[in-house]
């Protein structure tokens, strides 16, 4: 069996990466609505980067008035330079031509949903963008109707914002959600807390096709138990895959056989929830280094703590016992990930070697146990 070495670690990790890039995809959202109604700042809320204020969009319309924005699986259109309610033909006409040009492209590349949004702020909806909307469904977009910046108290939004809700409610668009969603999202002193942002969310996954959800588990930032959900097929495909190997038992000298497969299943762990390619090889380089005595395989020591596997017959390692290493270490990922994403954790513990094997080798301790428990 080949070495494991550091360098091997990297390549690995890096080319389930980027297979992985490729069969998550993307996610592609376009925003509308009037200046200044909240539009950037909803997106940031939800998809947690800087990512529709940071401008460096790229033009995708002849006109140059659409752009998109472009990060890991999200990909977000938005107007520049027009205004909805003035320019509303050349917004719409470029629109037409682009979602026309995308439908002969692979799903990835398509536009998804539409989000509309109108300020509660400004207590109306015109005329004008009642007509927008009715125009993005005819092109095919299923489209959320977004109310954004609505005050609240305790969780109770305000009456206005719900009369407006009402009122949009009533001109029967011809949309999947009629009734708009009502949004805060950033918390606001005078204002009040966040909220409506899950429902939002929710919603999107309805109308989304499913080839993206994957993608858009991955963009958003705010429902972990739907990142948790996602890696679950990764960590069974990975044991099934382990326990195959370890079929005929392995010797420890050749269980560095399990290793790619449990680098392939912590890149789409990492990927699920936004870590860095670069701080995912980090992680590659703990989980190994946990385990990597003096010129020892790498599973070796890993099945050292793994309670009652110390006793393993033979000196080799059998298909129950690679299936409990590689499912705690799929676990523990994820709680370590869940945990940073959270904030329980603090994100320089990805970035800290010894710090990261400390708090891999604990979790992995305890997932294990967790597995040997449940029989
Ligand atoms: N507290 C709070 N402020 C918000 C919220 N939404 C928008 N704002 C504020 O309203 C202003 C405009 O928000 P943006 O998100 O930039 O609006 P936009 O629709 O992207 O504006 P354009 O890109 O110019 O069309 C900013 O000062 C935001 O901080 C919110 O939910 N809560
Ligand atoms: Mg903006």
């Amino acid at each position: 069996m080949a070495n494991v070495s550091e360098e091997w670690i990297r390549r690995t990790v890096e080319e389930s990466w980027r297979a992985q890039e490729l069969e998550v995809g993307s996610f592609n959202l376009a925003i509308f609505g009037k200046t200044g109604v909240g539009k950037s700042t909803l997106v940031n809320a939800i998809f947690g980067e800087d990512l529709a204020e940071t401008g460096i969009g790229e033009p995708v319309t002849r006109g140059h008035h659409l752009y998109k924005h472009s990060s890991g699986s999200l990909g977000v259109f938005d107007t520049e330079g027009l205004e909805i309610g003035k320019d509303d033909e050349t917004i719409l006409s470029e629109l037409a031509t682009l979602v026309s040009d995308l439908k002969r492209r692979p799903v990835h590349e398509q536009i998804h949903v539409a989000w509309y949004c109108v300020g509660a702020r400004s207590g109306r909806f015109e005329h004008v963008e009642e007509g927008f909307v009715r125009r993005l469904h005819e092109l095919g977009l299923p489209v959320l109707l977004v109310l954004t910046q609505v005050p609240s108290r305790d969780g109770v939004p305000h009456e206005r914002a719900v009369q407006l809700a009402d009122h949009m409610a009533s001109l029967d668009l011809p949309i999947a959600t009629r009734r708009p969603f009502l949004t805060m999202a950033a918390p606001d002193s005078f204002d009040g807390p966040a909220h409506g942002l899950e429902g939002l969310l929710d919603a999107t996954f309805r109308v989304a096709p499913a080839a993206v959800h994957d993608a858009l588990t991955q963009a958003q930032r705010i429902d972990l138990a739907r990142k948790r959900k996602a890696c679950q097929p990764a960590v069974a495909a990975a044991v099934s895959a382990a326990a195959a190997a370890g079929a005929s038992p392995i010797p420890f000298s050749d269980a560095a056989l399990l290793i790619p497969i449990q680098l392939g299943m912590l890149s789409r762990i990492a990927m699920t929830y936004n870590v860095p390619l670069q701080r995912a090889t980090g992680m590659a380089l703990a989980m190994t280094a946990a385990s990597t005595g003096a010129g020892r395989t790498v599973v070796t020591n890993l099945v050292k703590l793994v309670p009652g596997a110390g006793t393993v017959v033979g000196g080799t390692i059998n298909a129950s016992v690679a299936s409990v290493i590689t499912y705690a270490m799929g676990q523990a990922w994820i709680e370590i990930c869940d945990r940073v994403a959270r904030g329980d954790l603090s994100p320089h513990v990805l970035l800290d070697a010894s710090l990261l094997r400390g708090v891999f080798a604990t979790e992995f301790k305890a997932q294990a146990k967790r597995r040997i428990g449940k029989g």
